[in-house]
């Protein structure tokens, strides 16, 4: 690969575009009307205007991204995350053009992306799922047999759904038939696909992901853990590694089955496999993502690794030169995600940048896209920075990390720090014990109900 096209935009483009140049290969930017004047623009070796702002028009525009491949002689496509970076016919689009798609084959994309199958598969293997039906529901009494036999509480999903759009807590036999037709029809309009599921609901769960790599040559590693727990309305806000919740004979099983879940469907690339885990450290697969996903820089804090590099040398067809017992976490990291919204109403907070001053220190690292002037504009996802801190322990990460946001200086837009540096307080942030409903729990608690 001498030309790689980056088919994202503002601080995954960026980073993806930094060990592009570290590999020595050449980094085409595409961008947007709204995104001319942004940093990855102007660090990519070409860019090519593809569209007016709308993501539909412009980072979602396939004909468009093929031929700024075409017309600048990229030999690879790497999609970030989000966008077209699950999109398995854009995959496939990119093979047919001859451009080396630097992720896994289609069919493993199209596989992971419907639920219901990614679950057959897992099961078949021998990796745990959680408790729920076989296949697809027909109807809404069938459903009800279903959940008689799982027991409620059940959570009934799309099979298109994911990233938990398009599923529901159900309690009780009523409820279930109310909520499957207008699941049904919202998964119809939605993702034009309504085929639905169900499994038990797993009550104050954590939710704990696992890095994968797999190459070509047959050899499947798994690059530990990160603890995803802190979301708010299925948003990640925080994630870190090692995971406090699991003790070590958990982490070597939970690893254990990400590899096999690789293996089941015959992945190649990065990938993350997805774990529902219980207050009793049982673990469940949920969903396996085939991307590089946001948090990948907790990974590469604690072991040392760069995750885009792997993409690219499994994409090359180069063997892992790693061996599972030489990857260790070495450290602490924690991340938090800076987003231009209002911390008190969590609503976007579009505007201009004035002043940006990111903290420079030792063991903090920040992945941002913006910079002073840039225009935060509606169009796009609002996380402008990421921030991530290491350290010997737990409690110097968040140490770091709380230092860091405090000096981080923004102005002209709303950010979440004031948000991210209350959770970083909060004492169950730091005993570690928190599980998903973490952000909920603290909403309760300051309204006194
Ligand atoms: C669940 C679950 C409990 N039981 N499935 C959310 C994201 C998607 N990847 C799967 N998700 C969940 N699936 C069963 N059977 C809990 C979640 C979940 C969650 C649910 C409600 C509120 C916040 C949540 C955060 C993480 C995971």
């Amino acid at each position: 690969m001498r030309k790689v096209l980056v088919a994202n935009r503002g601080e995954i483009a960026r980073r993806i575009i930094r060990t592009l140049k570290a590999e020595g290969i050449a980094a085409v930017a595409v961008y947007s009307e709204a995104d001319k004047d942004m940093p990855f623009v102007h660090e990519a070796d070409e860019a090519v205007l593809i569209g007016p702002p709308p993501v539909p028009q412009s980072y979602l525009n396939v004909e468009a991204i093929l031929a700024a491949a075409r017309q600048t002689g990229a030999d690879g496509v790497h999609p970030g995350y989000g966008l077209l970076s699950e999109n398995a016919a854009f995959a496939e689009r990119c093979r047919e053009a001859g451009l080396v798609f630097i992720g896994p084959a289609p069919d493993v994309i199209a596989k992971m992306g419907d639920k219901v199958t990614a679950r057959e598969i897992m099961r078949r293997a021998g990796v745990p799922v959680v408790p729920g039906c076989e296949g697809t529901l027909a109807d809404a009494e069938e459903a009800v047999a279903r959940a008689r036999e799982i027991g409620y509480p059940v959570m009934l999903k799309a099979s298109a759904g994911g990233g938990g759009i398009g599923m529901q807590v159900v309690n009780n036999d009523e409820d279930l038939r109310q909520a499957f037709q207008s699941a049904r029809g919202r998964a119809k309009a939605y993702f034009g696909n309504d085929a639905m599921f169900l499994e038990k609901y797993v009550q104050n769960p954590h939710h704990i992901e696992v890095q994968i790599a797999a190459d070509h040559h047959g050899q499947i590693l798994h690059i530990l853990e990160r603890e995803c727990s802190i979301q708010r309305r299925h948003q990640k806000v925080l994630e870190e590694s090692p995971s406090p919740f699991l003790d070590e004979q958990t982490r070597q099983r939970i690893c254990q089955a990400a590899v096999e879940a690789a293996r089941a469907v015959g992945y190649t690339g990065v990938g993350t496999v997805e774990f529902i885990v219980d207050e009793a450290k049982t673990f469940y697969f949920l969903e396996m993502n085939t991307r590089l996903q946001v948090e990948h820089p907790v990974t590469e804090e604690i072991t040392g690794l760069d995750l885009v590099k792997l993409q690219l040398d499994i994409a090359r067809n180069e063997p892992l030169r790693l061996r599972q017992e030489e990857i260790q976490a070495h450290r602490h990291a924690i991340e938090v995600r800076i987003c231009a919204e209002d911390p008190n109403t969590f609503l976007p907070s579009p505007g201009r940048i004035e002043e940006y001053r990111p903290p420079q220190v030792e063991h903090v690292r920040i992945d941002d896209g913006v910079e002073a002037g840039i225009q935060v504009t509606p169009y796009y996802d609002p996380m402008i920075a990421k921030v991530i801190a290491s350290g010997e322990t737990r409690e110097k990460a968040a140490a770091r990390l709380s230092d860091a946001l405090k000096a981080f200086y923004i102005s002209g837009i709303k950010t979440n720090i004031p948000f991210l540096l209350e959770v970083l307080d909060d004492p169950v942030f730091r005993a570690g014990t928190y599980t998903t409903h973490f952000v909920q729990n603290r909403k309760k608690a300051q309204h006194g109900s």
